[in-house]
């Protein structure tokens, strides 16, 4: 399909996000009708309005009115519009097509899709594969739930050999016939409970990246994560199904032995490269990067290549990210921890005892799985934003919890309480929204607290 196909068509872009404003300029740009609608009213829109300026468009805010939505060709949602709203259940009735991005992109384009998914690791990955091909030469394109949306993308560069795709439950939720060629599942623990009506639902939504896959493509999943199993028994689809894990080796697909990564394939051994070198922190990081090294080497891409990536590949901020040693005392920067599965994740890949900054919007979180690294490894919880009172009452009597008015308040609680040797990690297991913009915001804020200390303890001396 080429975007001309629209040429006419009633479109309605629902979200003004960076998704609705690049999805409305497309079809604007394609000579579609496009009608612009986001739920909030039009005077909290102006930014938006500002940049579509000059792009030819109805609007409507503050509703989505079923009349509007009864009166389209095609509907475009943004990943972060839940479904299950009144307009979206009448244009499914009347059979009007509600595509997202993920779903678009798809089909306006033939080069095969390399699509990374899981609940954590997600950019990491993805950054890293994008990495990897680029010093191999290909030519590439990358976006999705990364930050870009991928329709532009794929009609500004149609020639490109690949795709590398960073997808979310929340796009999968709405594929029809997007089937990646290369479909990676990296893990799956609870997250986006408030948007997901139950854990078996966010597991489905999900398998559905396999779900159009034919015996012509792969499925990389996982074999050492809790929910593989379930995750299988959910997948529909032909692709051939591989395994990436650390602790074991696997019948077909990608392993580490020693420190090396090593691929087997139709009966056949081979020894690409290492992970001895890699600057990752944590076993989750070396899941991430097998999988990146499996999905290059199913791309013809040399070892070597795949080696001097996974060499100098510094990993992405926010992420169990270093930030400063003051006093023996060390601070990590984790702000994109947004589920509890994340926080699990940093704290075992610390040396230490830990003071934890923990808190924020709540996505239904069941904290539980926390308790047992919380009880061993955890000294204090600092808790901020509004969830910080479900905080203080679920772990009240396993650890003390300290109820904090700010994250700076936080932060010098935790420098003051920490002895040599101590962590300060912020790895919030929440949204950043109630506080702050977004998790990057959220983390340069926490660095720029840490610096004040450190700057205060520098001039002290
Ligand atoms: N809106 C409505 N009606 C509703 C709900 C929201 O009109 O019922 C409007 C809001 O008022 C707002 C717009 O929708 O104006 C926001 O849409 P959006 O949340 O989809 O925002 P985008 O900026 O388009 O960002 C989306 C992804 N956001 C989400 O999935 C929540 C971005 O992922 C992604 O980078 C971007 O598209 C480009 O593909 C962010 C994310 O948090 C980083 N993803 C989740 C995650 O990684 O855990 C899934």
């Amino acid at each position: 399909m080429h975007i001309s196909e629209f040429k006419g068509k009633k479109v309605l872009v629902v979200g003004l996000g960076k998704t609705g404003m690049a999805l409305a300029r497309l079809m604007a740009g394609g000579g579609a009708l496009v009608t612009i609608n986001d739920i909030h009213p039009e005077e909290e829109m102006a930014f938006a309005l500002e940049e579509l300026k000059g792009v030819s468009c109805r609007s409507e805010f503050g509703v989505h009115k079923i009349e509007t939505f009864l009166d389209q060709d095609l509907i475009l949602v943004s990943p972060g519009v839940p479904l299950q709203q009144k307009a979206f259940e009448a244009a499914r009735q009347k059979r009007i097509p509600i595509y997202n991005d993920l779903e678009l992109a798809y089909s306006l384009t033939s080069t095969p899709f390399l699509a990374v998914a899981g609940t954590n690791g997600k950019t990491t990955t993805t950054t890293l594969m994008g990495d990897i091909f680029h010093r191999a030469g290909k030519e590439i394109l990358l976006g999705g739930n990364i930050g870009f949306p991928l329709s532009p993308l794929v009609c500004e560069q149609p020639e490109a050999e690949f795709i590398i795709a960073e997808v979310s439950s929340f796009q999968l939720e709405t594929i029809q016939t997007f089937r990646p060629w290369l479909g990676i599942m990296l893990n799956i623990t609870p997250d986006h409970l408030d948007r997901h009506p139950g854990w078996s639902d966010y597991v489905k939504a999900k398998a559905r990246l396999f779900e159009n896959q034919t015996a012509q493509d792969f499925a990389l999943v996982n074999g050492q994560d809790k929910a593989t199993s379930e995750l299988l028994a959910q997948r529909q689809g032909f692709g051939k199904l591989l395994f990436f894990r650390t602790d074991a080796p696997v019948e077909e697909g990608v392993m580490i032995q020693g420190e090396d990564i090593v691929i087997r394939l139709a009966g056949q051994e081979d020894l690409i490269c290492s992970v001895k070198r890699s600057r990752l922190p944590g076993e989750h990081n070396r899941q991430n990067i097998i999988a990146a090294a499996l999905a290059a080497w199913l791309c013809r891409i040399d070892g070597a290549v795949i080696q001097r990536a996974i060499d100098e590949f510094d990993g992405l901020g926010h992420r169990i990210e270093f930030v400063a040693e003051i006093g023996d005392v060390r601070f990590i920067d984790d702000s994109k921890g947004t589920n509890v599965g994340a926080v699990i994740k940093a704290i075992q890949s610390l040396k230490g005892p830990i003071w934890l900054i923990l808190g924020g919007k709540d996505k239904e979180n069941d904290y539980c799985p926390l308790i047992p690294v919380v009880e061993k490894r955890v000294k204090g919880i600092l808790a901020i934003g509004e969830s910080k009172k479900k905080i203080d009452q679920f772990f009240h009597g396993k650890v003390s919890v300290y109820s904090m008015d700010s994250l700076r308040e936080a932060v010098y609680l935790g420098f003051s309480l920490a002895h040599p040797g101590d962590t300060v990690l912020l790895s919030p297991a929440c949204a950043s929204f109630d506080m702050f913009e977004s998790y990057e915001h959220r983390g340069q804020v926490f660095k720029q607290i840490v610096r004040e200390i450190e700057y205060a303890q520098a001039t002290d001396l």
